[in-house]
């Protein structure tokens, strides 16, 4: 019989995230590589969001220790252990690395992802015309003047008549704010918003939003309020028109997996998105998206953000890609 081992790294790579996440931004990005074997090898990312996930790197590395101290003394073929009660981040990274293990994550990835615009309007508009595929960009509202971002995201659409706009306000709006944001926008445009994500800072002022503008919304924050019930997406059509998977912040892939079902059963798109993960943790997540979110182009556009790549090369990137002797690099166990 095969044995079994695990091994943990850490990762601490510069990252300047000012313009994802505006005043919450980071300077470093910190998370755990995972690597699981029994006869073959899985890898996965744990890395917790600060500032969106609830436990921190210490305590999801002392979670992901015992989880794997007891996974290794059960046999290769024993039935899964469960990740049910784990923090979000430990049982999506522990669950990508025992699926590649397996093989249940398929090597196909999506890699077509939604460009993130933010900064100069000139600059971006070379960018999304060449864009392939489904041409759909996401940008970032609501950190400025919402007359302003209107007037941008009109001109994008004005500028590039098949481009599609998914927006993100992260709930900084009022409903006065959010409809003049709208105002800015011609009608005959506002078709090609894919959608909004949680324009305002309550759900019914976001679907009041979409009621009164017709943008429809989407839901991240939402699905990890305390007391968020999957029952209300129905009640929510049909303002709501997706849902975002950040899966560092969700769960295990079992966990997404079921969400996306959800979703597609009430007639709305699944979104998966990054949580700002490594290379590594990004490559995983393309892979995730070809696998369950067959044509929807997955929201993937951070790793620009990074000064390196881990492990993993992202197609067409050039920063350079550190392993596991660099200097940001260092095994736990
Ligand atoms: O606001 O959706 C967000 C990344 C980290 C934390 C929060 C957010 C994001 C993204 C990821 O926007 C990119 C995407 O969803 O396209
Ligand atoms: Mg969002």
């Amino acid at each position: 019989m095969a044995n079994k081992s695990f091994n943990l790294y850490r990762y601490s790579i510069p990252v300047d995230s000012q313009l994802i996440l505006g005043d919450r931004f980071l300077k470093r990005r910190e998370g755990l590589l995972v690597r699981v074997s029994c006869s073959r090898d899985g890898w996965g990312e744990i890395a917790p969001l600060p500032g969106f996930s609830e436990e921190t790197l210490e305590q999801a590395q002392e979670q992901a220790i015992k989880w794997l101290t007891n996974w290794q003394q059960a046999s290769c073929d024993a039935p899964r252990v469960p990740l049910d009660g784990t923090y979000p981040s430990v049982a999506f990274g522990i669950s990508c690395a025992m699926d590649e293990m397996k093989g249940y994550l398929k090597e196909a990835a999506n890699f077509n992802t939604a460009p993130l615009c933010y900064g100069d309007p000139d600059e971006l508009y070379a960018e999304l015309a060449a864009i392939e595929g489904e041409k759909v960009a996401k940008m970032k509202v609501g950190m400025y003047e919402a007359n302003r971002d209107g007037l941008i995201a009109d001109m994008f659409l004005e500028a590039i008549p098949d481009l599609q706009l998914r927006l993100d306000a992260n709930r900084r709006w009022t409903l006065e704010k959010a409809l003049q944001f709208a105002a800015k926008v011609k009608p005959e445009h506002r078709a090609r918003i894919q959608f909004l994500e949680e324009p305002c800072k309550s759900t019914a002022l976001s679907l009041q939003f979409a009621a009164q503008t017709g943008i429809p919304v989407a839901w991240d924050e939402t699905l990890r309020d305390p007391n968020f019930d999957i029952a209300t997406l129905a009640e929510n059509r049909p303002y709501l028109a997706a849902i975002v998977i950040k899966p560092t912040l969700i769960g295990s892939i079992e966990r997404c997996v079921a969400l996306i079902n959800q979703a597609r059963a009430l007639g709305l798109n699944a979104v998966l998105s990054s949580s700002i993960e490594s290379s590594l943790g990004l490559t995983q997540l393309a892979r995730l998206a070809q696998q369950y979110t067959p044509n929807v182009t997955p929201g993937l556009d951070t790793l620009d953000l990074m000064a390196y790549q881990v492990l993993r090369p992202w197609p067409g990137s050039t920063l350079p890609l550190i392993d596991l002797d660099s200097e940001f690099i260092t095994k736990i166990i």
